[in-house]
């Protein structure tokens, strides 16, 4: 697939100023949305974040979160979910606006093994059964990772920023892992030499959503904040989170003078990569080869929702500097024909210069967003990741909007992307032509659309580094076991699901 990609490429390689007229609108996220990446889930980017920090005291400082393997059930033992042994985790930042990465965060990692006797896994009772803290025995399969930076000009390893981090285990139970965020949650934060942080472990799934979109656009609230469920709701995800000063980003090193500083705004994408070569053996493989991306993830859902899907397993394969190879399939955005179908709506005509600038080209200064907003050092061709200008000031946690910029929150989505950004509402709205940058179509009902999902049922974000909660516990009700209950204490509303299957 890789090789058609290049090939629609290099036909195409005029075509990106037909691109730049085009649109890469997006949803939300990106778990599972391609066919190969779907059953190579371990390497299966599902969400990027890039943000100034909000937490106090942390206003020089960037975080950066990746998200893989999707909608983990946290009673999934006994091996749970760890991060592969086999697969290279990147961060990537463009500082220079050309499509090509120049500063790369590199996560690797290795399992031990305290016990190969016990019929158990990542954990056993190597001593009292309890894993108290992450060096303790009882964690019989700890996993250590290495952090590396490297930096386009800089030669191909890198530097070598941390080694023998631990991921904290899964948050297995009471009785085994007791006071998690106290005795393995936190204490699985590292300090940077550099004043930053850095974390890699499973957390709860943030990102709320209510898939039934995928049934049609069948959304159960599209008008309202509340009445949709959230589908990911009770399940985990292994998140690697980074901060580091602002300056260890921006092209120059040095913390830009103000939003419209040419330096301010960086690119950001994460990707994951395998060796290309892998050989089985009775019960055992071995993985040689150079490095091939096979997830890629910027902005939430493109892949999702703009690719053909006869073209998603090449671009989870693609560089942003060969997005152009986009360009046929997204000059009339298909989601868009699809909201005017469901809904009736009237939605803006192709093409959609306005998503071009939200997601592929960066948003110029204008009269909504003021000074220079994403718009970034650019050579002219559309590269898709999300854009951070570093000089834009915090929202501080209290004020912070969930619809971003749309919500007058100028700190937020599409300038970079919070864990707070309630993006499918936001990107529903932006494909339906439902912001200030489409005036004519800048109203009810496409200013108002959403999955009527607008928090996070497990509670809100914490308030410090890695902002993303502890993660759901292994030894609980599974989530659909929790249906009836809640039906009873929250909405007359919630579905109730005849013997065929189907919601009444
Ligand atoms: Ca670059
Ligand atoms: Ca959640
Ligand atoms: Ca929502």
């Amino acid at each position: 697939m890789k090789n058609l990609a290049k090939k629609i490429g290099e036909g195409l390689i005029g075509l990106s100023m037909i691109f730049s007229t085009s649109a890469i609108p997006a949803l939300a996220s990106s778990h599972s949305e391609a066919p190969l990446i779907s059953m190579d889930r371990f390497a299966d980017n599902t969400d990027t974040y890039a943000f100034r920090s909000v937490e106090a005291g942390r206003e020089g400082f960037v975080t950066l979160i990746a998200n893989y393997i999707p909608l983990q059930e946290p009673s999934g033992g006994p091996q749970w979910f760890r991060f592969d042994d086999t697969a290279l985790y990147e961060i990537r930042i463009d500082n220079t606006g050309d499509g090509l990465e120049d500063i790369t965060y590199q996560f690797q990692f290795t399992t031990q093994t305290v016990n190969g006797d016990t019929v158990l896994g990542q954990s056993t009772v190597n001593q009292d059964g309890v894993i108290g803290n992450l060096t303790d025995p009882d964690y019989n399969m700890p996993q250590t990772y290495t952090v590396r930076r490297v930096e386009r000009l800089g030669g191909r390893r890198g530097q070598l920023i941390a080694a023998g981090l631990r991921t904290p285990p899964a948050n297995i139970g009471p009785r085994v892992t007791p006071n998690y965020e106290t005795n393995l949650g936190q204490p699985a934060v590292y300090n940077l030499s550099n004043g930053g942080k850095v974390f890699a472990g499973t957390r709860d799934e943030y990102f709320y959503i209510d898939l039934g979109v995928f049934d049609a656009l069948n959304l159960r609230a599209p008008l309202a904040t509340t009445g949709g469920i959230d589908s990911t709701k009770g399940y985990n995800v292994s998140t690697i989170a980074i901060e580091v000063p602002i300056q260890d980003l921006t092209r120059g090193r040095a913390v830009p003078s103000g939003p419209t500083d040419p330096n301010a705004v960086v690119g950001v994408w994460a990707t994951a990569s395998r060796r290309t070569t892998r050989v089985l053996s009775g019960g055992a493989q071995s993985n040689n080869g150079d490095w091939v991306q096979v997830s890629r993830l910027g902005n939430p859902l493109v892949n999702e929702v703009v690719i053909p899907l006869r073209l998603k397993d090449a671009f989870n394969g693609l560089s942003p500097v060969n997005d152009a190879v986009a360009a046929p399939f997204v000059l009339d955005p298909e989601l868009a024909r699809l909201l005017n179908a469901v809904f009736g709506i009237t939605i803006p005509p192709a093409p959609r210069n306005d998503l071009v600038a939200i997601f592929a080209t960066g948003i110029p200064v204008n009269a909504v967003t003021g000074p220079n907003y994403t718009t970034f050092l650019s050579d002219g061709i559309p590269h898709e990741y999300l854009r951070l200008n570093t000089a834009i000031p915090i929202t501080p946690i209290g004020s912070i909007n969930r619809l971003g910029l749309l919500g007058g929150d100028v700190a937020g989505f599409p300038n970079g992307r919070r864990v707070h950004d309630d993006v499918t509402d936001i990107a529903l709205r932006a494909v339906a032509g439902g912001t200030p940058f489409t005036p004519a179509t800048n109203q009810a009902p496409n200013n108002m659309l959403g999955d009527g999902v607008s928090a996070n049922p497990e509670g809100p974000l914490l308030t410090r580094f890695p902002y993303l909660l502890p993660p759901n516990q292994g030894n609980q009700p599974r989530t659909s076991n929790q249906t009836l209950t809640e039906g009873k204490s929250r909405t007359s509303k919630l579905p109730i699901v005849d013997e065929q299957g189907d919601v009444k």
